[in-house]
């Protein structure tokens, strides 16, 4: 059976409308030259935007750099001997930003201040106050922790005035003592390489997990979708996807239908497989060329059309069948969800998802076995 060109519509339409639902997450990222903003963003979201992405320089000092799911404001912190007061700039910035379509929105701040300089000047106090005006939450980032690790513990230690300045934060007063107000939700220590630039980094699950608790609930997704470092938020994402699609195909197959069931069946699992790949973030036209799409809807067809022949087996009737699509639908989405994760977290390259994906697949047998089983049990 020759794959209809709908087929591979039902996939890239899918992928672009999960990719416009869940929308983009804006993350503004403050700080002076060569603190670590860069490093962080690339440590937590896994892309390079100033490289990759369309970077802008919207107005001095300020850079947006954005893809579909992710968009980076990355400001400049305040330069000694700047002309106006750096809050009076940053208010600028602000409303410059907040005349920018609404899909250019800012989330959440992160604040980096360099772990070795550990303190606020007065101007930092103020930035932070005029985000807060602005009804932004600001997690404060000390960037390039040196951590000392114990040799017996595996206990990992901040330095001492790192230690003291965040201890400070939590009650923060003036040279005199007395109380001073900085609205910060949160501080968190972090790294992204060792002492010499390499090993892996620290503090970056807890800004990731912050990060995700100050963003408004209809960006959460988005946020979830846009960062690389925890998968099992993205697993739960893609869950309901393939139960929907799973239901669907049952629904599908136990209607006799006047079409093939590949017809029917085969757009609801590129569907699917579309949408999961928009959960994690992986471009159709990256993925694969329209050429190894369209193999991959003729191996699914494949699994529909033999699953057909099911409806010949005496005694096998339209619920089996729906059983079977049912079935199938959801071990193919699984498996798909597999490959998307392996290619996410870069061990399997993109180029090889068409090859790999005959050992993910789900073999039509063993869900037709499994299945059957499960109504012989339930008699
Ligand atoms: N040791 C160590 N070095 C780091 C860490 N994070 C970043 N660096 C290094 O610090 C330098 C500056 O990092 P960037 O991420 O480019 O800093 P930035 O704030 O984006 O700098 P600008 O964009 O130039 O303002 C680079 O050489 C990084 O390799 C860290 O956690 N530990
Ligand atoms: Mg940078």
């Amino acid at each position: 059976m020759k794959v209809t060109e709908a087929d591979e519509r039902a996939f890239a339409e899918a992928n672009s409308e999960a990719k416009s639902r869940y929308g983009r997450f804006n993350l503004a990222v403050i700080g002076g030259t060569g603190v670590g903003k860069s490093s962080l963003v690339n440590a937590v979201f896994g892309r390079d935007l100033a490289k990759v992405g369309k970077g802008l320089p919207v107005t001095r000092g300020v850079k947006y750099y954005s893809d579909p799911s992710l968009g980076i404001w990355d400001i400049e912190g305040f330069e000694i001997g700047s002309a106006a007061p750096p809050a009076d700039i940053l208010r600028g910035h602000l409303r410059t930003i907040s005349e920018r379509p609404a899909i250019e929105r800012v989330s959440v701040v992160w604040y980096c201040v360099l772990s070795q300089l550990p303190r606020l000047t007065q101007p930092d106090i103020d930035m932070i106050r005029e985000l807060d005006a602005a009804g932004l939450p600001v997690i404060l980032v000390l960037t390039k922790v040196d951590w000392s690790k114990n040799p017996i513990t595996g206990k990992r230690t901040a330095p001492d005035d790192v230690t003291e300045f965040q201890e400070w934060l939590e009650e923060p007063v003036d040279g005199d003592g007395r109380p001073i107000h900085i609205p910060i939700e949160r501080v968190i220590l972090t790294s992204t390489a060792g002492k010499h630039g390499k090993g892996k980094g620290h503090g970056l699950g807890e800004i990731v997990a912050e990060t995700l608790t100050l963003s408004p609930d209809n960006e959460k997704d988005a946020f979830r979708i846009a960062q690389r470092l925890n998968l099992p938020w993205k697993r739960e994402l893609a869950r309901p996807v393939i139960a929907g699609a799973a239901s669907a195909a049952a629904g599908a197959a136990a209607v006799p239908v006047p079409v093939a069931d590949a017809m029917v069946l085969a757009p609801i699992q590129l569907a699917m497989m579309g949408r999961i790949a928009a959960i994690y973030d992986l471009e159709l036209t990256t993925m694969m060329s329209a050429g190894a799409l369209a193999q991959l809807g003729v191996q699914i067809s494949g699994q529909a059309l033999a699953r057909s022949f099911i409806k010949l087996i005496p005694g096998a009737g339209s619920v089996i069948n729906a059983g079977v699509a049912f079935a199938l639908t959801a071990a193919t989405g699984e498996a798909w969800l597999r490959l998307c994760e392996n290619v996410h977290t870069g061990k399997i390259d993109v180029s090889k998802v068409t090859d790999s994906w005959s050992d993910y697949a789900p073999g039509l047998l063993e869900v037709v076995r499994k299945v059957a089983e499960r109504r012989v049990l339930k008699r």
